[in-house]
C-alpha cells in the first residue's frame, strides 16, 4: 500500500516535471553560435554579413512558380513570410515559427554563401533617443528621401523618409525586389523603402517594455506583452520596431523583404531568449496560446484546430523546409538548434 502511495507520487511527479527535464540533458550543441549586437561587429565581419546576404538576393528562386514575384532565394523567404502571415502571428507560435525562420536564414547564409559568423541582432533599445541616427540603420543604408507618406500609425507624426534608400549595400540600382507587396503574389519591381519615426522610437524602444515583457509568469502573458495584447496595431514591441523603420518594413505580409528584419527579430528572439534563461526549468519548454490568431489578417482558418500550441504544434516554411514541430526549436543549444546571445 505504501509502496503504490510513493509510486504514485513519483508518477505524478514525471508528469508534473514532464518535458521541463530537457534542458538539463546533454545535447548534442557542442559550439554554439553566438550571436551579437550588430554595433559590436568588426568591419569585417559586418562587410561578411552583408555579402551574405547580397549573395543569397543573387541565388535563382525555387519557389518562383508558386509565387512568382520570387525571383532570389533571399525573396524565397520574403514569399514563405508572405504566405502564412495569416497563420504565424498574433498567435501561440509567432514567436517559434520567427526563431526558425531565423535559424534557417542563418543557416542558409552559412551553407548557401559560405558565412561564416551567425544571426546579429539589433537592440534598438540604445537608439531610442534618436533613431535616426541609429548606426545600426544607417549601416544597412539611409531613409530615402521625404515623400508625402502618412504615420505607420495613427495619431503619430510622419516619419522623415518614404522613399528609396540611397546609400548602403541595399540602396536602390543595387537591391531590387520583385516581390510585390502585401499578399499579392505578382511580380513587382522595385525598391527597398524606408521612412524612420523617431517618436515611435522615443515612445517604445524603452527599457521598461523590454522589463515588462520580461516579468511575465508565463509564455502565454510573454508572448502577447510581446506582441501587443490583441488590440492589433497596438504598439508591443514587435510592431513598434517594424514602425520605427516603416516603409517596406511596416508591410507585415514582406517585411523581412527589409533585411533588417532579421536584426529586429534576432532581438525580438534574445528577450524571449532572455525570459527563458531566467527560469530554465520552467521555461524552455513553456508554450501556449491559441493556434488561430486573435486578429484576422485574411486568413481563411477552417482547417485550423480551435486549440492552444502545444509542444507537438506542427510549423514549416513552406518548400523551403520542415516540418518541423514547437518543441524542437524550444530550446536554443538543444538536439536541433545550436546558437545563444551574446
Ligand atoms: C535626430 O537626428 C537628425 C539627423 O541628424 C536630426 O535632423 C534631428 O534634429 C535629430 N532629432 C533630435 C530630437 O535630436
Ligand atoms: C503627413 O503626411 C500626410 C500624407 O502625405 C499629409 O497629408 C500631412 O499633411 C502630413 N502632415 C504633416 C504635419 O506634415
Ligand atoms: C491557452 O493559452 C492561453 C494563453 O497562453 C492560456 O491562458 C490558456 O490557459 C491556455 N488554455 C489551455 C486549455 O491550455
Ligand atoms: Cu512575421
Amino acid at each position: 500500500m505504501i509502496i503504490m502511495k510513493i509510486s504514485a507520487i513519483v508518477s505524478l511527479f514525471l508528469v508534473a516535471s514532464g518535458v521541463t527535464s530537457h534542458p538539463t540533458k546533454p545535447t548534442t550543441c557542442k559550439h554554439p553560435r553566438i550571436r551579437k549586437e550588430w554595433r559590436t561587429l568588426t568591419q569585417h565581419e559586418k562587410t561578411a554579413y552583408f555579402d551574405a546576404v547580397l549573395c543569397l538576393h543573387s541565388k535563382p528562386s525555387i519557389l518562383s512558380d508558386l509565387v512568382p514575384s520570387s525571383l532570389t532565394h533571399f525573396e524565397d523567404f520574403v514569399a514563405v513570410h508572405k504566405l502564412q502571415t495569416p497563420y504565424i502571428h498574433l498567435c501561440g507560435h509567432f514567436l517559434p515559427w520567427h526563431r526558425y525562420l531565423l535559424w534557417h536564414y542563418e543557416t542558409t547564409l552559412r551553407e548557401v554563401c559560405g558565412y561564416k559568423g551567425a544571426q546579429p541582432y539589433w537592440d534598438y533599445t540604445l537608439d531610442r533617443a534618436n533613431a535616426s541616427l541609429s548606426p545600426v540603420i544607417l549601416d544597412f543604408g539611409d531613409n530615402g528621401p521625404k515623400l508625402p507618406v502618412g504615420p505607420p500609425v495613427p495619431g503619430y507624426p510622419n516619419g522623415t523618409g518614404g522613399g528609396c534608400v540611397q546609400e548602403g549595400p541595399f540602396r536602390e540600382g543595387k537591391f531590387e525586389l520583385h516581390v510585390a507587396p502585401r499578399q499579392e503574389t505578382e511580380r513587382k519591381d522595385r525598391c527597398l523603402s524606408r521612412d524612420i519615426n523617431n517618436q515611435i522610437a522615443w515612445d517604445h524602444a524603452t527599457h521598461e517594455k523590454v522589463a515588462k515583457i520580461l516579468e511575465q509568469p508565463d509564455f502565454g502573458w510573454m508572448t502577447k506583452t510581446a506582441e501587443g495584447l490583441g488590440d492589433y496595431p497596438n504598439l508591443g514591441i514587435h510592431n513598434m520596431a517594424h514602425y520605427i523603420i516603416s516603409g517596406t518594413s511596416g508591410d507585415t505580409f514582406d517585411s523581412n523583404a527589409e533585411p533588417l528584419f532579421y536584426l529586429h527579430h534576432g532581438n525580438l528572439d534574445r528577450i524571449w531568449w532572455t525570459w527563458q534563461q531566467a527560469n530554465k526549468k520552467k521555461r524552455t519548454f513553456d508554450v501556449s496560446g491559441k493556434i488561430i490568431p486573435w486578429a484576422n489578417f485574411g486568413g481563411d482558418f477552417s482547417h485550423l484546430s480551435k486549440g492552444n500550441v502545444t509542444l507537438d504544434f506542427e510549423m514549416n516554411l513552406g518548400r523551403l523546409h520542415g516540418p518541423i514541430k514547437v518543441k524542437d526549436i524550444m530550446h536554443t543549444t538543444g538536439d536541433y538548434l545550436c546558437y545563444e546571445y551574446e
